[in-house]
């Protein structure tokens, strides 16, 4: 709300509105001045309609995630690192608490954000091809990580040769999911949860390209031939591709069935095999396998059981093991047949995009945390029986391991004890050692270097830091400080889809 060049951008706003028909006027004349209060203190940065714009957007989906009170805070004090300055010298106590309603409340008026929307929103920096082709920096290009810091939204480029930071630079508002790269690890794509999807070129450190391909997006992914970029969004209720070099729109699929139900897509994931992307559907019992001919996308419809929240795959992306909403159980289905050929008896809740495989006695396992459980699920990925529940500390967020590595290592987000990390043997199947790096702090998200020799470990606070830990010894090796570092995520592991890390 409060960035230095407010009074301009009002000034611009209330200048183009004395010409066009914006579509918050005509609301305007029945509320009760809340409407023209956003309008004077909010809109310049957030958006006439809460679309967002060099702020956030301020619409209950967005806000899902952030308690009313709490809003109500950043409204009064502002927040700190960031542009949003406090209005408690400008607006009453009422005022305040209008404008927090206010923005929990749906807007008057159908949002809408479709093609036409989508284009206008592109911004091309950097024509594909435009920039040099060396890296401006000395490192290996396969070995570096990049570190999403949600505190202050950063995002930081970390050598992982010498864990030492190459380069730090803003991203957009609220990044959420694993930043994809392209094949040759050249490009990164990060996708926010206010829809933006920003395409960065890490040999030249700039931001080539961006886009808005929603209004509350879930994630995006990348074709295994580097050639297409999908975003699944929650509103609209859309699937959108686009061409992965100035991130051009090639579709839009709205996301309905065959009797027009429409449905949130719960994400949208990469199938290198098979040459295809697979999404789930949040509202609708359907998986899709969405291919793309002649820069359109095909769709092959999979009825499920149930409904899908978050969803895994074995190795060969035959299969596709998703969590009911109902947070009871497991489904596991054959992609070939798009019949579901097992359930898993996985009450708490599993966090299946968290999964991780390992060989195990000469067969493939997976584990997985569970949100609303203090156990781990070890799961046979022949006969999909789970082998083995490890009790942990409380509910889990993420797990991380590598080929190289004999441990894998799991987080305890939610509950008393979310300064804790369980690491565990991956051949007895047993949590050997319990670290508590910061006290008091959630400590979560690991992810490896590109030969599993050291780890990166997150201490998940605006006064946070990474940890470096030796995977062999288990020993700290440094603290990097760092702004609520979030995902972590390896040039190397990811472009190979290394079997301990997420893909
Ligand atoms: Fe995430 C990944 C869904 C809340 C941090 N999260 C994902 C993915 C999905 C997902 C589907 C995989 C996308 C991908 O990588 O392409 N997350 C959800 C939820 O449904 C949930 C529970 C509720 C929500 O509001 O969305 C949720 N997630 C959170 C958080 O509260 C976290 C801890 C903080 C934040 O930034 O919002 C969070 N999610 C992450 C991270 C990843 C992620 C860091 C990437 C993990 C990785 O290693 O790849």
């Amino acid at each position: 709300m409060c960035y230095q060049t407010r009074a301009n951008l009002m000034k611009s706003l209330l200048l183009a509105g004395a010409f066009l028909a914006l579509p918050w006027q005509a609301a305007n004349a029945n509320d009760s001045g809340i409407e023209t209060l956003y309008l004077q203190q909010c809109a310049a940065c957030h958006g006439p309609d809460r679309l967002g714009g060099m702020g956030p957007a301020l619409l209950p989906e967005n806000l899902g995630r952030l308690k009313q009170t709490e809003a109500e805070r950043v409204i009064r004090e502002g927040r700190p690192a960031t542009q949003m300055g406090g209005y408690k010298d400008i607006l009453n106590d009422q005022q305040i608490a209008d404008l927090t309603k206010y923005i929990y409340q749906p807007p008057s008026h159908e949002l809408k954000w479709g093609r036409p929307e989508i284009r206008n929103s592109q911004v091309v920096n950097h024509a594909a091809g435009t920039l040099p082709d060396d890296p401006v920096f000395e490192a290996d290009m396969m070995n570096l990580f990049l570190v999403v810091e949600i505190g202050d939204h950063h995002v930081t480029l970390l050598d992982g040769d010498n864990m030492e930071p190459i380069h730090r630079f803003p991203s957009r508002f609220a990044l959420h999911g694993g930043p994809k790269y392209s094949p040759d690890g050249r490009f990164v794509y990060f996708g926010s949860r206010d829809g933006w999807i920003t395409k960065y070129d890490i040999y030249n450190l700039k931001v080539v390209a961006e886009v808005r391909a929603g209004i509350n997006m879930r994630n995006i992914a990348v074709s295994a031939d580097g050639q297409y970029v999908m975003a699944a969004n929650y509103l609209p209720h859309t699937l959108v591709l686009f061409d992965a070099d100035n991130l051009d729109l090639l579709d839009f699929i709205p996301v309905e069935n065959a009797q027009g139900e429409s449905s949130r897509v719960s994400a949208v994931y990469t199938a290198p095999p098979r040459g295809s992307f697979i999404a789930a559907l949040k509202d609708i019992p359907e998986a899709w396998e969405v291919t793309v001919q002649d820069n359109k996308a095909q769709l092959r419809r999979m009825t499920t059981d149930t409904l899908l929240d978050d969803f895994f795959f074995d190795p060969g992306y035959q299969h596709l093991i998703g969590a009911a909403r109902d947070g009871k159980h497991g489904v596991v289905i054959d992609l070939d047949t798009g019949k579901t050929t097992a359930e898993l008896p996985l009450p708490g809740m599993p966090h299946l995009g968290s999964g991780i495989t390992w060989e195990y006695q000469g067969r493939r396992v997976m584990a997985t945390p569970h949100f609303r459980a203090g156990a781990i699920s070890i799961i046979d990925m022949d006969t999909w029986e789970v082998i083995k529940t490890l009790k942990t500390e409380g509910p889990g967020f993420f797990m991380r391991s590598h080929e190289n590595s004999r441990y894998a290592w799991a987080d305890v987000f939610f509950g008393p004890n979310a300064d804790k990390v369980h690491i565990i043997d991956k051949q007895t199947l047993e949590i050997v050692k319990t670290l508590q790096p910061a006290p008091g702090k959630v400590a979560a998200h690991v992810e490896f270097d590109r030969y599993g020799e050291k780890l990166l470990l997150s201490v998940w606070d605006n006064d946070g830091a990474i940890i470096v830990y030796d995977a062999d010894t288990l020993e700290e090796e440094k603290r990097i400080p760092m702004k609520k570092p979030s995902g972590k995520y390896n040039v190397w592991n990811k472009i190979n889809y290394e079997e301990g890390t997420s893909h």
